[in-house]
């Protein structure tokens, strides 16, 4: 890449629409512009927005607002020009051959953004946060983005690594001194501040598996046995008569999926073939795809029917489920019609995954309103989703995180055992470098290549 062309994309997409974006950036951006202009914006204010006609070769092309920034006071840290046209795919086509013509080039997928990364303007893991942000479709997700994009996720990264910066500097300043056997780095202190670090780490490490899962579409299993009331409760959740609901034991064949918000989350919501002993062959497929669903959920819903399975039977579910999934909730259903008593049911349930009981009836309303306010505390509480808290959604601060929590467990084990200083030095600054990966303290043009390639063409 030259960073001293001037590009040119569309930065709207493709199709009709009331307006659509031209963005130019580089040195010459003024000049490819004015180049189609009568009445020429060069002279005027940065930040000023112009009504201007264009012009090619054949006569006007259109009418169009055209914003003009200064470099370096850009997105892009150079200078830009952003021209919204008619939203007509024939107009742009056409004034972008127009700039072309001018000296403009095409731009790569992401290019506007790689500059601003390569400009200063944005770090490396602001910039990823731009392409998470255009993606983001519920809060969780866009909650996230905004907070990496305005510097909060690097703002913790550079703290870490400042530390860790600090003491190599002592221990480097120990190996100036050779031979005279000074120890600038107390290895008591060491020791204590590479622990701590190495727990933030490891906290933001973990936290990717869930932060993943509720970026895609955190993936939420109706199971039980057969009319336990599953289908009324995924009907009911969704507001929409989707699956089909009989007293007939083995209604549901096949997993049915739908997607549900719950609290600016969006879940993958399934519903599935009861579990029992099957009748038949394409029941006991469809039991078997319920139990591939549930090994693959980030939690299960179990509901039972209150009063027609016992507690030692509800223990034995439980037991048999937690075999294969971390995340069981349970639900009581048909409260409406249960005079016994509870206590059993929910003693079992607490033992067993250390949960509060949800009791509820699917087939009302009110009850079923409740349980989406349950599940949502739920998600906040059990899952750690905090609005403050910093949730790792990019697998590759993923992967950094870990190399890092690798180098630091390293430095643990050296000071035990009494590792020169120069060995603890060289995973020291390992350690360090996994984590300006992050936020692109690097100059490895493959890593950002990769990056960049992404992002959509005009980003
Ligand atoms: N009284 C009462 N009946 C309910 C409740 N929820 C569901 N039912 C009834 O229970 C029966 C079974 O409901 P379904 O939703 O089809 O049950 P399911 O778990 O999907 O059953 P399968 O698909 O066969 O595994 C239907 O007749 C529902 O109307 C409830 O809260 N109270
Ligand atoms: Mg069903």
């Amino acid at each position: 890449m030259n960073s001293f062309d001037t590009i040119v994309a569309r930065a709207t997409p493709a199709g009709k629409g009331a307006i659509a974006v031209v963005r130019v950036s580089g040195p010459t951006a003024f000049d490819c512009t004015d180049a189609l202009l009568k009445n020429k914006i060069s002279l005027k204010k940065s930040h000023t927005a112009l009504l201007r006609q264009f012009f090619d070769a054949n006569g006007m092309i259109d009418e169009a607002l055209v914003v003009l920034f200064k470099g370096p006071k850009s997105y892009t840290g150079e200078d830009t020009v952003e021209i919204s046209v008619h939203g007509s795919d024939y107009i742009v086509n056409r004034l972008i051959a127009a700039l072309l013509l001018n000296g403009c080039r095409v731009a790569e997928p992401g290019e506007f953004t790689q500059r601003a990364f390569l400009n200063g303007k944005l770090d490396l893991a602001q910039a990823e946060a731009v392409a998470d942000i255009i993606a983001a479709e519920h809060r969780f997700a866009h909650d996230q983005a905004l907070k990496q994009l305005r510097g909060g996720f690097s703002g913790d990264i550079d703290a870490l690594r400042d530390r860790l910066l600090h003491f190599t500097s002592l221990i480097e300043l120990e190996l100036d001194f050779g031979e005279e056997d000074v120890e600038f780095a107390s290895r008591e202190e060491l020791t204590s501040l590479v622990t701590n670090i190495k727990h933030k780490v490891d906290a933001l490490k973990d936290s990717f598996a869930l932060g993943n899962a509720l970026k895609q579409g955190f993936t939420l299993v109706l199971a039980g046995r057969p009319n336990a009331g599953k289908s009324t409760l995924f009907n009911s959740l969704l507001n929409e008569d989707k699956a089909i609901v009989s007293d007939i034991a083995g209604t549901t064949r096949d997993a049915i999926e739908d997607r549900l918000f719950i609290e600016g989350l969006s879940l993958r919501l399934i519903d599935t073939a009861g579990i029992r002993e099957a009748t038949d062959v394409i029941e006991q497929q469809g039991i078997a795809r319920t139990f591939k669903h549930i090994e693959m959920s980030g939690a299960t819903l179990y509901l039972f029917e209150i009063g027609t399975i016992s507690p030692a039977e509800l223990e034995s579910d439980l037991l048999e489920l937690i075999s294969k999934t971390d995340r069981i909730w349970v639900v009581a259903n048909k409260m409406d019609s249960f005079l016994g008593d509870i206590a059993p049911y929910t003693a079992v349930v607490e033992r067993i995954t250390q949960l509060e009981m949800w009791q509820i009836s699917a087939n009302d309303r009110l009850s079923v309103v409740g349980l989406t306010k349950q599940l949502a505390f739920r998600f906040q509480q059990d899952l750690g989703i905090l609005d403050d808290q910093t949730v790792v959604t990019n697998a590759r601060h993923a992967n950094s995180l870990l190399h890092c929590s690798q180098e630091l467990q390293h430095i643990l084990d050296g000071i035990r055992n009494a590792l020169t200083g120069d060995l603890l030095s060289f995973h020291l600054r390992s350690a360090i470098s996994a984590l300006s990966a992050i936020t692109g303290h690097i100059d490895n043009e493959e890593v950002l290549g990769n990056i960049f390639s992404k992002f959509c063409i005009g980003k």
